[in-house]
């Protein structure tokens, strides 16, 4: 057995123990380990919390698209570049509605909304609240993305019902100042320990394929799982190509078999998180899709589009899904 990567039973007998504590060389053995090992670790991790043959189907929504403030480097909607997009205002409640009711024929059990601020105007807020009772009224689960958020204005969003805060770490601290310098890594963390005091559940993950190294995706798998509590949702995205901002220059794609090795150990290091395969699924094949299901990914995007670019279509999902023997709203 490899140094330092020994499987820790609790008290229990099972070896799904929640630590905070990980050291960044403990990630590295595991991401390290023999493709099988690792395999194994992470399969019976997954099956002590979740059932192996689920997964977890959201859907998105730009509800107010581009003219970002922010200066994020991999963003299509950010004012520093030009990508091209019609910037547009806030949406109105009814046609949120009239979307996320959409998306729950379609299959999704989770309804994110998505805005393209730095942080919410109380004004906004109110909006949004309206949103997010109404979409909940629908009997989904609803979750928003706003940028930063004061500790007053979780509270709002929590009484308003919201289940799930969506907030990015990104990537590690090492590469973050490549890729945004706009806000800090420690303006991101003080939000999500707001969202977590109003007693809201959190989202966070980042984005992989940017041009950052193995070391700096397990340190932000690190960051992530040394959060006081896990994120209940965990996103891995895969850069989605947007021509005309910074990150188009930088932008490589991870070798498919580290991609499913770092899907691997987020599962392992945060064992009751639901690790989603967020962006970027279009690129990549229906048996690397498969390998990161298997390696504890269980929750998937669904829809044609994401905010601003492509997801798979919906019926190469349920095609996939299906072989799979994958339950999910979808299939
Ligand atoms: N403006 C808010 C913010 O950044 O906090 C919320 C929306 S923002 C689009 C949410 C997250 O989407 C970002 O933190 C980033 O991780 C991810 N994202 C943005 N553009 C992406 C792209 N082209 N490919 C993959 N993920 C992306
Ligand atoms: C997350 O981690 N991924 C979603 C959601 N949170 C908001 C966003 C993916 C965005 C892809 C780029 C776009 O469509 O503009
Ligand atoms: Fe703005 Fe969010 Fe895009 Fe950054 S990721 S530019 S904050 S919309």
């Amino acid at each position: 057995m490899v140094h330092g990567v020994g499987v820790q039973r609790n008290e229990n007998g099972n070896s799904a123990t929640v630590r905070s504590d990980w050291e960044r060389a403990e990630a590295e053995a595991l991401y390290g380990l023999p493709f099988a090992d690792l395999m194994f670790r992470a399969q019976s991790v997954h099956r002590e919390s979740f059932d192996p043959n689920h997964i977890e189907t959201a859907s998105l929504l730009s509800i107010k698209t581009g003219g970002c403030p922010e200066d994020c480097g991999y963003c299509a909607q950010s004012a520093y570049y030009d990508t091209g997009l019609k910037a547009s205002r806030l949406m109105a409640r009814t046609d949120v509605v009239a979307t996320a009711q959409r998306a729950k024929d379609a299959g999704a059990s989770r309804f994110c909304m998505a805005a393209a601020w730095r942080n919410p105007k109380d004004r906004d807020l109110d909006q949004v609240c309206e949103m997010v009772s109404a979409v909940k009224a629908l009997g989904m689960e609803t979750c928003v993305t706003l940028g930063m958020l004061t500790l007053g204005q979780a509270a709002r969003l929590a009484e308003a019902g919201l289940d799930f805060y969506n907030h990015n770490v990104d990537t590690s601290p090492e590469f973050y100042g490549r890729v945004i310098t706009t806000r800090t890594l420690q303006d991101r963390i003080d939000t999500l320990a707001h969202v977590r005091e109003a007693g809201i559940k959190v989202c966070s993950g980042g984005i992989i394929g940017m041009g950052e190294r193995a070391e700096d995706r397990l340190g932000m798998l690190v960051l992530l799982a040394n959060l006081r509590k896990h994120p209940e949702s965990v996103p891995i995205n895969l850069w989605n190509e947007v021509k005309g901002v910074p990150v188009y220059a930088t932008a490589e794609r991870p070798d498919p078999i580290a991609q499913v090795r770092l899907v691997a150990t987020a599962r392992i290091m945060m064992p009751k998180s639901v690790v989603r395969l967020s962006a970027g699924r279009q690129y990549i094949t229906d048996e690397l899709q498969a390998l990161c299901f298997l390696a504890g990914a269980n929750s998937i995007f669904i829809g044609d589009v994401l905010l601003t670019t492509e997801n798979p279509k919906s019926d190469r999902d349920a095609d996939l899904l299906n072989r799979l023997g994958i339950t999910s709203g979808l299939a």
